[in-house]
């Protein structure tokens, strides 16, 4: 294996809606780079990135995975991502290895929600991002309006600096190749053959259009830059190589967004977009530095917070380049059964060499990288060092996730992760026989270590084991894997709601435990006040016992009676939060008192306070993004009423109706069905967690009715 320099070097992340063909395109950049001898199929489980049982057989990319095609003394890495909406944060956190991003749009469909949020994130994120329009090979490519109305409608969404840099060339013969409007010349494809194409001249029919469109983009190019203006000016067009010098460029600081076409599954213009990118995607040495925090600045920012220093800041930069200490940052964890757990990698400045020692910043341990390794799918090809820029994988790290960064001593860094959404669902779920229960928890943490949306717990209130996930189907994926990647089996049961209580007013009582049982007695007594806290600010204890009106020791036994009292609940086992808890007195007895008698107290006392301060229930509210055809805007409308939803906003785009509110998750536990039957399955939504809320009254009277009583502290 050659090893690349920052410079040969290209990170691409594959985005864009589900089965707009990602995982197809990126099978056939491998087999026209010669990587893989036949075009690798989503449908049978060939296309490299595709290797995950479960994808398999869903058809659908779930988790990023790693690709690499070397082509003309250039690495290119390509991260596929999955469209379907419910894993689209995975597509997110793929961003941050890369420098530039494919924004795969099907050409019969155009843009769909899913295109719509990862163009969002690119331009969030400053990457430099592309549209490759893919299935051109569809006889409706272009949708009903054809292929000006797709690229209208991306002018429409995006700007006119989205811009085409080729023609397809479809003709009775199907599409069969694409002119390069940069170097204006045409490239031909045999579709479904080996996806390398030969150079010709440009059709006839196609000159004049051809000619317009290089013009168009040579004024597009040159606009904002003087010298090629007055170059073109003076000279009516740019020379191809300052034409291309200022195209790259234009990417690189997201002035221009090219368009391109390809057919995945025909291998059809796909060796061109291999070109494209290692002309014009930049290299991971090109990009501004990357933004990262240190310890040190950390703690500047934190005095700077308590106004003790002025305008200090946590971050700080580090350059993308050999010279750099070494450095690197997971950005992904794949747990196998066989293999054990594989860390993902990028280099973000120095070399990694096989065998090297890295300290983890994060967690500040030490880790061996033995068999330094890239990824083919799923396959580790050994390397003996990697450069700045590069992605890579290592096995068997004893203490490092995804999201750490790890490096070489004394030039501790911190990369950003990206931010995970909160699940959106949460199921109780039973182990099937006693063996099950000894091997879930287990299973359970390994595949959370891959998928960091998942949690794992158990219910307050019922004991019972709950999971929580992006929703239904990712559930089911988990659930399925625990069976064939760990044999531990579980019955999934109906969808929770994860109700929370809280205080609404302010209490003050007293706790006062005391028992004479024979021998040694019991005492613990003390005085509390409670008070509501803004929301989202969990639970707070303070001490104002002076004069040792209890022991200091047994002040945080106070504390943990409340916590664990409260982690119960109160109205119906739902844990309290929000709330702030004062201990202002109590007394003790010399030889009764201990721990045990002061957490009893403290119970009681949270108990008796709880019954003043007007306890309520909370509840989760989703944000909820709705996208259907116009004609259903009203249905939609009236149904998210029905569910006690509060509309935010409304847009349309086209014939499409976005619908934004804030709805109970309580009221969106089947909405997927829903949706499905009421779009007749032309709507689609997307949801994530945003606040608690208090549950109306009429509503909370029905959940209590049907809670379990709570239970009962004993005297
Ligand atoms: N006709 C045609 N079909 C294609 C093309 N590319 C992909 N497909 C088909 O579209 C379906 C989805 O392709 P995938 O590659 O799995 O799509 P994806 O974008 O990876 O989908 P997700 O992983 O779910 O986001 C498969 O049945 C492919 O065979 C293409 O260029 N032309
Ligand atoms: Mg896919």
């Amino acid at each position: 294996m050659k090893t690349y320099q920052g410079s040969e070097i290209r990170n691409v992340a594959v985005v864009g809606h589900a089965h707009s063909g990602k995982t197809t395109l990126i099978a056939a950049l491998l087999h026209a780079a010669k990587t893989t001898p036949t075009q690798g199929r989503v449908a049978d489980g060939s296309a490299v990135t595709a290797y995950d049982e479960e994808e398999v057989a869903r058809a659908n990319t779930m988790q990023n995975a790693v690709a690499f095609a070397e082509w003309q003394g250039t690495k290119i890495n390509l991260v596929d991502t999955p469209g379907f909406h419910m894993f689209s944060h995975e597509a997110k956190a793929a961003l941050l290895p890369v420098e530039a991003a494919a924004v795969v749009v099907n050409a019969q469909n155009g843009v769909e929600p899913v295109t719509e949020r990862v163009w969002k994130w690119a331009e969030e994120a400053d990457m430099p991002h592309f549209v490759v329009i893919n299935q051109m090979d569809h006889p409706k490519a272009g949708g009903e309006g054809g292929l000006s109305a797709l690229i209208e409608d991306l002018h429409d969404r995006w700007g006119r600096l989205c811009v085409p840099i080729q023609l397809p060339i479809s003709d009775a013969e199907g599409f069969h190749g694409v002119v390069d409007l940069v170097t204006m010349e045409a490239f031909y494809y045999t579709p479904g053959g080996d996806g390398r194409g030969k150079i010709g001249e440009i059709p006839a029919n196609l000159a004049h259009a051809a000619k317009e469109a290089h013009e168009a983009l040579v004024e597009l190019v040159a606009e904002g830059k003087d010298e090629l203006m007055e170059e073109f000016f003076a000279e009516g067009t740019i020379p191809e190589q300052h034409l291309i010098t200022a195209l790259h460029e234009a990417i690189r600081e997201d002035r221009i967004f090219p368009v391109l076409y390809v057919s995945g599954e025909m291998n059809v213009a796909c060796d061109h977009l291999l070109d494209f990118i290692k002309v014009y995607a930049p290299a991971p040495i090109e990009r501004t530095p990357m933004r990262v925090k240190t310890a040190v600045l950390e703690a500047v920012a934190a005095q700077a917070e308590n106004g003790e220093g002025a305008g200090a800041s946590a971050s700080a930069t580090r350059k993308v380049s050999d010279e750099e200490p070494t450095a690197v940052f997971v950005y992904k964890t794949m747990s196998d059964p066989f293999a054990g757990r594989i860390t993902f990698f990028k280099v973000i400045s120095g070399v990694v060499k096989n065998d090297a020692s890295l300290e983890n910043y994060t967690r500040h341990s030490q880790e061996k990288f033995s068999h330094l390794s890239i990824m083919q799918g799923r396959k580790a090809i050994d390397v003996s060092e990697l450069h700045a820029g590069d992605l890579g994988a290592v096995a068997k790290l004893r203490d490092t996730f995804t999201g750490d960064t790890l490096g070489q001593k004394g030039a501790e860094v911190l990369v950003e992760s990206v931010p995970m959404p909160e699940p959106a669902m949460t199921y109780a779920i039973e182990p099937k026989s006693r063996a099950d229960e000894d091997k879930l928890a287990p299973a359970l943490h390994k595949l959370m270590e891959e998928d960091q949306l998942i949690r794992f717990f158990r219910d307050p209130q019922t004991n019972e084991f709950l999971i929580a996930g992006a929703g239904q189907q990712h559930i089911e994926t988990i659930v399925n894997r625990l069976k064939k990647r760990y044999h531990a089996e579980v019955t999934l049961n109906a969808p929770k709601v994860p109700y929370r209580e809280t205080i609404r007013g302010h209490a003050d009582a007293q706790g006062r435990h005391k028992k004479q049982t024979g021998g040694h007695g019991q005492f613990g007594d003390c005085k509390i006040r409670m008070e509501p806290l803004p929301r989202g600010a969990g639970f707070e204890f303070a001490n104002e016992i002076f004069g040792g009106a209890i022991p200091r020791q047994f002040v945080p036994a106070v504390e943990k009676g409340i916590t664990e009292s409260a982690m119960r609940g109160y109205l119906a086992g739902y844990p309290v939060v929000d709330f702030k808890v004062t201990v202002y007195d109590g007394s003790y007895h010399d030889v009764d008192s201990n721990e045990m008698s002061f957490k009893m107290a403290g119970r009681l006392a949270f108990r008796k306070c709880m019954e003043q301060a007007k306890p309520c229930l909370l509840e989760p509210v989703m944000k909820v993004d709705i996208e259907a055809p116009d004609d259903f805007a009203g249905t939609l409308m009236g149904d998210l009423n029905s569910r006690r939803g509060r509309v935010q906003g409304m847009e349309t785009r086209g014939r499409t109706t976005l619908i934004h509110a804030e709805v109970p998750m309580a009221e969106m536990l089947s909405y997927a069905t829903q949706l499905t039957s009421m779009t007749q399955g032309k709507g689609s939504y997307h949801m994530e967690m945003d606040h608690y809320d208090i549950v109306p009254q009429q509503v909370a009277e029905k959940i209590l009715a049907n809670a379990k009583a709570p239970v009962e502290e004993e005297e």
